[in-house]
């Protein structure tokens, strides 16, 4: 039987030459293509010291380090499920998810060693490490001492390699199970698709907690052998000034706008770069313009999933599947990736024709198993004839572009990250004096949208905006914390009752807005 293992292919794209830079980091310092291979075995080999059950859980919330990223590739080598979790998230909500994963191994920072601990092992993990990004803490000083060769665990493409905590529009986050097999047709599917070549050195500058910079950013770079310019936080400056030494970057789009706002974005600057891929989120139709007239590169935008990773791309060249068109065309997310089938359906679930509205619905080898024990919901998802049901609403044209036109799920994406209203509202609604409360999304000149919430105070109560928004700061991740808070005395709604927030946000739509 081959190993399927997604490592295996990875580590099977390292250049011959091993002693070249895998990795340079924004603290000067240099990874081998060996050392990537010899700290992965010794980690993987800890994982396998502690004699864990197969495909345990290793959850991981730890700042964004290259040794985190080692983490992720000894999880996959030594066959357990990789689960990463945003340094944001605050107690309540890393208790849900400890407690829903019931993970064999929690990695955390040591600053969080206390609560966390006592998170994980009221849930029943038995080894809690830490790991900082200054390469200290007690899962480095434990690997020290571990073999520098392993031999991956053999696991079929079916077998799972990561859960992504995806929120829920009611209810808790799910997680979204993927495996050896998503996770590589996908990547490998990119590499053609967007031409990775010889020679391509990666910006990589994203947070590595979620798909885009943890899958298809270090899975795009390793499996093409290219090194990587690393930066452990988002620096326009940084990422402008290491352009001429790299030829890929991908970020959500409020890093671009923010590296629209550097004089030293130029398009000498940009002219040994060969691709600039955005996604996550919408990029406006005014920045995707914008960096064309600057730098003469024009954005390749694609829109994905953690549920399916990446889903149609605009065209890296030609797409003879599509007339050989190559355009790259501002506002859309450009054609089905190959491999993916891509529908869009009315509400009785037929198709609908070009350029008309419906729900977008995709199936593939990159779509996920379901959602971590959570059956039912899993089953909601998907359509009878294996379709998942992304929640996002589009067009598609003659031509054969798809259009994102809105989302039939609550969900409010800031700078990349999502929030879900529902969430939100009801971390508010337990606040002494609140009566209820609504969050809606408003457009944001920095992240793209940003929550508002408006809030109903009980009989008699006095609400403090700041104190409320003060409150909620330590209670949830930080992008989940609406950026305004009003207090009135009642919401909109309609005949039945339910509350109107296309009226909210309309009213508030301006509020961030320059006049
Ligand atoms: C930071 N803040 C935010 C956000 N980030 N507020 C709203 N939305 C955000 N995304 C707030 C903090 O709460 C804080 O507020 C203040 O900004 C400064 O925080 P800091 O951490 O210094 O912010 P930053 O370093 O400037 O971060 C902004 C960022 C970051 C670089 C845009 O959010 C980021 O890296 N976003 C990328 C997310 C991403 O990778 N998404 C991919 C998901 P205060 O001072 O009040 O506390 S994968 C995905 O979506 C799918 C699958 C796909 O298609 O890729
Ligand atoms: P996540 O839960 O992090 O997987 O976020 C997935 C959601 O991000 C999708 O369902 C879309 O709503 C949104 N998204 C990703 N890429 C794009 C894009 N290029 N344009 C618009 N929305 C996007």
């Amino acid at each position: 039987m081959s190993n399927e293992n997604l490592f295996v292919h990875l580590r099977a794209a390292f250049p011959a030459a091993l002693d070249a830079v895998a990795v340079e980091t924004d603290d000067g310092l240099c990874y081998s293509w060996r050392d990537l291979e010899r700290a992965s075995a010794m980690l993987a080999n800890l994982l396998d010291s502690l004699e864990l059950p197969a495909h345990s859980r290793i959850a991981v919330q730890v700042e964004k380090s290259v040794e985190a990223m080692l983490l992720y590739l000894a999880t996959l080598r030594a066959g357990h499920v990789f689960l990463p979790l945003n340094t944001a998230y605050q107690s309540a909500e890393m208790q849900y998810f400890i407690e829903n994963a019931e993970p064999a191994v929690v990695v955390c920072s040591g600053k969080n060693f206390g609560w966390l601990s006592k998170i994980a092992f009221t849930a029943g993990t038995r080894h809690v490490f830490t790991l900082n990004d200054d390469r200290t803490g007690s899962l480095l000083e434990r690997a020290a001492h571990q073999p520098d060769t392993h031999v991956p665990v053999v696991r079929t493409a079916n077998d799972l390699a990561a859960i992504l905590y995806t929120s829920g529009t009611t209810g808790r986050s799910k997680g979204a199970m993927l495996s050896h097999g998503n996770l590589l047709s996908n990547a490998r599917t990119l590499q053609s698709y967007w031409g990775w070549q010889t020679g391509d050195v990666l910006i990589h500058a994203l947070p590595i907690f979620h798909v885009h910079g943890l899958f298809v950013a270090i899975h795009g770079a390793l499996l093409n052998g290219s090194a990587m310019l690393w930066q452990s936080k988002f620096d326009p400056k940084r990422v402008i000034a290491d352009l001429p030494r790299a030829t890929v970057f991908m970020g959500v789009p409020t890093l671009y706008v923010r590296m629209l706002a550097e004089p030293t974005l130029t398009p000498q600057a940009c002219a040994h770069m060969r691709l600039f891929i955005a996604g996550s989120a919408p990029l406006l139709l005014e920045t995707f313009e914008e960096w064309q007239k600057r730098t003469g590169h024009t954005i390749l935008e694609r829109y994905g999933m953690s549920e399916t990773i990446m889903l149609p791309s605009n065209p890296y060249q030609a797409d003879s599947r599509y007339q050989g068109q190559a355009e790259r065309r501002g506002g859309t997310v450009g054609f089905p990736l190959p491999g993916v089938e891509l529908r869009i359906c009315d509400d009785q679930g037929q198709p609908v024709g070009t350029d008309e509205v419906g729900g977008i619905q995709v199936r593939g080898p990159n779509v996920f198993g379901g959602y971590w024990r959570m059956p039912e919901k899993t089953a909601e998802e998907f359509t009878s004839d294996g379709f998942f049901k992304t929640g996002d609403v589009g067009r598609r044209d003659a031509r054969g572009y798809v259009t994102i036109v809105g989302r039939s799920k609550d969900l409010i994406i800031s700078g990349g990250y999502n929030v879900y209203p529902a969430e939100v509202e009801g971390f508010i609604n337990e606040l002494p004096g609140v009566a209820e409360s609504a969050v809606v999304g408003v457009p944001h000149p920095d992240f793209g949208e940003v929550g508002v919430a408006v809030l109903i105070p009980k009989p008699g109560a006095a609400l403090d905006p700041a104190a409320v928004i003060a409150t909620l700061k330590g209670r949830l991740a930080n992008f989940k914390v609406p950026k305004h808070c009003v207090v009135t005395p009642e919401l909109p709604r309609n005949t039945m009752g339910k509350v109107q927030k296309n009226l909210l946000r309309d009213q508030y739509r301006n509020l961030f807005q320059p006049a």
